[in-house]
């Protein structure tokens, strides 16, 4: 059976179908820009360059590559197959680079193992969560889920359908109650050391119809549980939607101040050509990347591979 690193052949191939817009976009392009053998001049770095840059590969990695194609050119000016170039030293930067961050590993887990998801509205908090569930119940472990995005009225509705299918227990307010998220947060961790889960996740608001500022909301959460369980949540994951490009590294920055992030969770990337800012985040951000979102199905979450990613990338 055919694996590279974490992933086996359904997740290769699922990941391979989720870059296809991204690597599109970079080799398409190059194809169209340069068709033809020929020599790597100013106007193929430039073109290369802007190509990279689109794809949201993010500037530190591009001027990377732009610099070892400059020091290809001096070391020799024979005519060559532009793509073939490209992909050559994307693979280098990427599978040897050290700027680059590893695989993100999970904490050690705690029981029960609280994992708290955070994020802007709409990047995919709640369908991560759904996909998180199931991984974890698949594992064979008892699941709790709590549905602390009590802002929005849609929302325990599309959490509850996520844990049915997941087949995982939900707490969440009820109909009418206070819900107030930090009280939610506190009977859910009650709940599940009641239950005797092995993993508490989770669902915070993106944004808040209140004057209640999101941070301090989710701060206020955080705190909750950490007085219930010292060291809970275990583990803080933030959600970022891939198509939001390099607004990516600063969301993560924002976030990261007011809560503390110990991973990323990137998503979407079978909707978007800009696939490429999974790079530019591993390489900004001092914070692994654990998984990524290929589509909307509940196996469509997988563990951040990063030589994987490398190869769905350069596939030909
Ligand atoms: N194509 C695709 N859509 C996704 C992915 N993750 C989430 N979505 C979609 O993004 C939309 C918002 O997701 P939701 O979980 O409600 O976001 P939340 O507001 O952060 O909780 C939904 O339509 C999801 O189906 C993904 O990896 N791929
Ligand atoms: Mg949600």
């Amino acid at each position: 059976v055919e694996t590279v690193g974490l992933l086996d052949a359904f997740g290769l191939s699922r990941l391979r179908d989720g870059l296809v817009k991204t690597r599109q976009s970079i080799f398409g392009k190059i194809q169209g820009a340069f068709p033809s053998k020929r020599r790597i001049d100013h106007e193929v770095l430039n073109g290369i360059e802007q190509i990279l840059l689109e794809a949201d590969i993010g500037v530190g990695i591009t001027a990377e590559i732009i610099e070892r194609l400059k020091k290809r050119v001096k070391e020799s000016d024979a005519e060559v197959d532009v793509n073939t170039i490209v992909r050559e030293e994307i693979q280098a930067i990427l599978t040897t680079g050290t700027n680059i961050v590893e695989n993100g590993k999970d904490p050690e887990p705690q029981t029960p193992h609280v994992v708290m998801v955070v994020g802007v509205n709409g990047v995919g908090k709640t369908t991560t969560i759904g996909k998180l569930a199931n991984m974890y119940r698949t594992s064979g472990k008892k699941v709790v889920i709590a549905a602390a995005d009590t802002f929005r009225a849609a929302a325990n509705e599309q959490l509850d359908i996520w844990a049915n299918r997941a087949g995982v227990d939900l707490i969440s307010a009820g109909s009418g109650g206070s819900a107030d998220p930090a009280a939610v947060a506190f009977d859910a961790l009650r709940a599940a050391v009641a239950r005797h889960a092995d993993v508490l996740i989770v669902d915070t608001a993106g944004r808040l119809h209140t004057k209640v500022n999101l941070m301090e909301e989710l701060k206020k959460i955080k705190r909750v549980m950490q007085k219930q369980i010292p060291g809970a949540p275990h583990d803080v994951l933030l959600v970022l939607d891939a198509s939001i490009g390099q607004n990516a590294i600063q969301q993560a920055r924002r976030f990261g101040d007011a809560v503390g992030i110990t991973g990323l969770v990137i998503t979407k990337l079978d909707g978007t050509a800009r696939g490429g800012v999974v790079l530019a985040v591993a390489r900004e951000l001092n914070v692994p990347i654990r998984y990524i979102g290929v589509g909307e199905r509940i196996d469509d979450l997988q563990p951040f591979d990063r030589k994987a990613f490398v190869e769905a990338l350069l596939e030909s």
